[in-house]
């Protein structure tokens, strides 16, 4: 090998050194992870990236399970939710978020709808974590023609679901127009109205979490997306702007998070273009690292890791 040979070949793998932090899965591409503590095991439902290359736009037709009582090994459970299962839709299995409740798990989910301008939020029911799901509503639980910018194609994307100790169920959701409702017991209706959200800088990607007597609200913020913070002792806000909890993760556009305790410890879960070569905004890769909180309940800046 050449001495200019060796220093390309030196560059290359600099280069790729620095994208390729830490897929946590790396079988397949994977994007949009939504983590689920059951029993002594980590459930992890995540949109597949099917993109042939990164130069044109996202290509997800079902989503998949992986399970670890580790936060290391992980087992792929396969495919048990395609878009087109919600016959209703037309495709696109964009970011989703699935919750357990009286023993039954609801998979809520983007899709496009076949009828209605635009994206749609849908939800599946199954008995176990890993499936079989099957479309719970026949219809969209959110769509377009529900919220008043129907001009918007996808303003309702990105659900996700917070149960509070008192058993009421949450749903927050949007891209650029951050929203939250209540879900009726039985996980599958709206209860009364939808609700704007006071953020700054908001993009899409909603998640909220509790610790201590804090809610947390994460979300994508700017275009490439870091994750934002913010904080309220109230699941209905105020929320207060508390800034940046993760950077920019490295070689794709969007990020999207989700926030665990398992066995003692916390971790965020996002997505980075870090897989391989062919990494990159539409073949991502599902990461992990810890979450550490300060003394006074502020969220310390996530420190990206390889391992
Ligand atoms: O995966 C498609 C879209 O990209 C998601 O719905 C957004 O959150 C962004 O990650």
């Amino acid at each position: 090998k050449t001495l200019a040979a060796g220093i390309v070949a030196a560059c290359l793998t600099n280069v790729s050194a620095s994208y390729a932090a830490n897929p946590a899965i790396t079988d397949t591409h994977t994007a949009d992870p939504a983590a689920l503590v059951h029993g002594d095991t980590v459930y992890l439902y995540v949109g597949n990236d099917e993109a042939k290359d990164n130069r044109v736009f996202y290509d997800l037709k079902k989503w998949l399970v992986y399970s670890s009582k580790d936060m290391v090994n992980w087992t792929n459970h396969g495919s048990p939710l395609a878009a087109t299962d919600f016959k209703w839709a037309s495709g696109d299995a964009w970011a989703a978020h699935t919750v357990e409740k009286d023993g039954k798990f609801y998979w809520y989910t983007t899709v496009r709808h076949a009828t209605i301008n635009g994206f749609a939020i849908g939800v599946a029911v199954s008995d176990s974590p890993t499936g079989p799901f099957k479309d719970a509503l026949g219809k969209a639980l959110i769509s377009n023609d529900m919220t008043t910018d129907t001009d918007i194609d996808w303003d309702d994307i990105d659900p996700a679901v917070f149960i509070d100790d008192d058993g009421q169920a949450y749903i927050f959701w949007g891209n650029t127009k951050p929203r939250w409702a209540k879900l009726k017991p039985n996980m599958i209706e709206l209860d009364g109205p939808i609700h704007a959200i006071d953020i700054p800088h908001f993009t899409e990607a909603l998640y909220v979490h509790k610790h201590g007597e804090y809610y947390y609200l994460s979300y994508a913020t700017g275009f490439p997306e870091k994750t934002a913070y913010a904080m309220s002792k109230s699941i209905e806000g105020p929320w207060e702007y508390k800034g940046i909890l993760n950077e920019l993760a490295g070689n794709s556009n969007t990020n999207h998070q989700s926030v665990i305790d398992f066995k003692g410890k916390s971790y965020f879960i996002y997505h980075n273009g870090g897989l391989g070569q062919d990494g990159g905004s539409f073949r991502r890769s599902v990461c992990i690292d810890y979450l550490n909180y300060n003394a006074d309940g502020t969220i310390k800046r996530i420190v990206m890791t390889s391992e």
